[in-house]
């Protein structure tokens, strides 16, 4: 990478390339899982951030941990369904990030996530950044 195209990376921060809260799709801890498939089918995304009542970023969950929690031993038990919770089910070991983390960070982070949520100081969820807009800039900073 040239010094110029490191230079220009090395200024961006989470906040000029975050997908802000209100434009994310997301899931409530208490809700059945049931929900939360609705929502990730509805949305087209196979993981979404899970967050609690008071918007406090708590993990994220997918399709497929959710389908492999209702599968039986010769078919997928759907009563299942509206008797687990979101909490049951979620990952709570993905990484998060603030707004002051800067894009390398953020480069290191997608090369194993999807996305990454963005906390604020008391743990608010405030948007996430995906592996698209990530290389998004990446592809923009070879053509200055
Ligand atoms: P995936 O759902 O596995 O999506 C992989 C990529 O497919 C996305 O990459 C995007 O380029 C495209 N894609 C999938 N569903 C889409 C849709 N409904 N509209 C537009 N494009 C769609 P990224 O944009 O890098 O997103 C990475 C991951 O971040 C997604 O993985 C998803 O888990 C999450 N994500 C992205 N945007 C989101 C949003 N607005 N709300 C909730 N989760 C989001």
């Amino acid at each position: 990478m040239s010094s110029v195209i490191k230079r220009n990376l090395e200024d961006l921060t989470v906040r000029d390339f975050m997908i802000p809260a209100e434009k994310v799709a997301h899931v409530q801890i208490g809700n059945p899982i049931e929900h939360a498939l609705l929502v990730l089918v509805e949305s087209g995304y196979s993981s979404v951030p899970v967050l609690d009542i008071d918007y406090k970023y708590r993990g994220t969950i997918g399709k497929t941990p959710i389908l492999k929690s209702v599968m039986g031993i010769e078919r997928f038990e759907m009563e299942i369904l509206s008797e687990k919770k979101v909490e049951d089910v979620m990952r709570k070991d993905q990484p998060t990030i603030t707004k002051d983390t800067d894009f390398l960070t953020c480069l290191k982070v997608v090369i194993d996530h999807a996305f990454a949520c963005v906390v604020d100081e008391g743990g608010y969820f405030v948007g996430i950044i995906t592996r698209r807009a990530i290389l998004k800039e990446v592809n923009k900073s070879m053509y200055l």
